[in-house]
């Protein structure tokens, strides 16, 4: 498990020492939507890696640090006052990343609840339904399940996908006329459409074209969907 560091321009921390450390893999979309939160937010965070395939999110400190969920990504940071701060759960983590930076993502409007609503809407969206529906039909043709994707399960991301449209405005982001957090995490969950070759996001969701062009500029995206990108583009052969 070899760790490096992956960001830099620490933001709102007192010494390098105080970073947090990600533990993740790269493929997996919950830790790039950690690592893309802390660059575009200029969070400087260690990355540990944690091989799924060769069992490293098993051994009895990481088991001991998610509390006994073994899974990835998850994030631990010692605050000034000495308090450890270890948890998952990819969105609460890109949530808190976003929130100690440097403000370029906003994670909640203090002056407007009801738009802070809309970014828990949206991720509440993601987390119970959107992401699940992308899964339904890249999982299979990425290895990760043996139920191949139906029609209906292509309808069902097609209908996805019409309300992300109509929910994103003109100002070309989905809550505010903002960057949020809410954008990054239904951004990077659809970076697994390059799995979907049957829906012509260009051409059926223009609007949403867009904005997934507008957001794929943003920070280290490009670096850090690269390894997601190889594996998709090895299994799509
Ligand atoms: N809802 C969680 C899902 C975490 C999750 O299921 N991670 C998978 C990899 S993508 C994992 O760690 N699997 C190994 C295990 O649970 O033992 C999140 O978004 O962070």
């Amino acid at each position: 498990m070899d760790m490096l560091f992956i960001a830099s321009n620490p933001t709102n921390m007192s010494d390098a020492s105080k970073q947090p450390t990600l533990y993740g893999m790269q493929i997996s979309a919950g830790c790039r939507l950690a690592t893309w939160a802390a660059n575009i937010s200029e969070v400087a965070v260690a990355w540990q890696e944690i091989n799924l395939m060769q069992g490293e999110h098993k051994t009895p400190e990481f088991i001991r640090m998610t509390q006994g969920r073994h899974c990835i990504p998850a994030l631990s940071h010692t605050l000034d006052d000495g308090t450890v701060l270890e948890m998952t759960e990819s969105r609460a983590i890109a949530r808190y990343l976003c929130s100690i930076g440097n403000g370029a993502v906003t994670t909640a409007f203090p002056k407007a609840p009801h738009l802070t609503a809309q970014i828990d809407e949206l991720m509440d969206y993601d987390a119970t339904c959107l992401y699940k529906r992308i899964g339904a039909v890249a999982y299979p043709r990425m290895g990760f399940s043996s139920t191949p994707p139906e029609e209906k399960d292509f309808e069902a991301l097609r209908k996805s996908l019409s309300y992300i449209e109509a929910r994103l405005s003109d100002t070309g982001f989905l809550v505010g006329g903002t960057l949020s957090v809410a954008d990054l995490n239904l951004a990077n969950t659809l970076s697994m459409l390059n799995m979907v070759s049957e829906i012509d996001v260009a051409q059926d969701f223009p609007v949403t074209n867009k904005w997934l062009a507008h957001l794929q500029t943003l920070g280290n995206y490009a670096e850090v969907v690269a390894p997601f990108e190889q594996f998709a583009a090895s299994k799509r052969e």
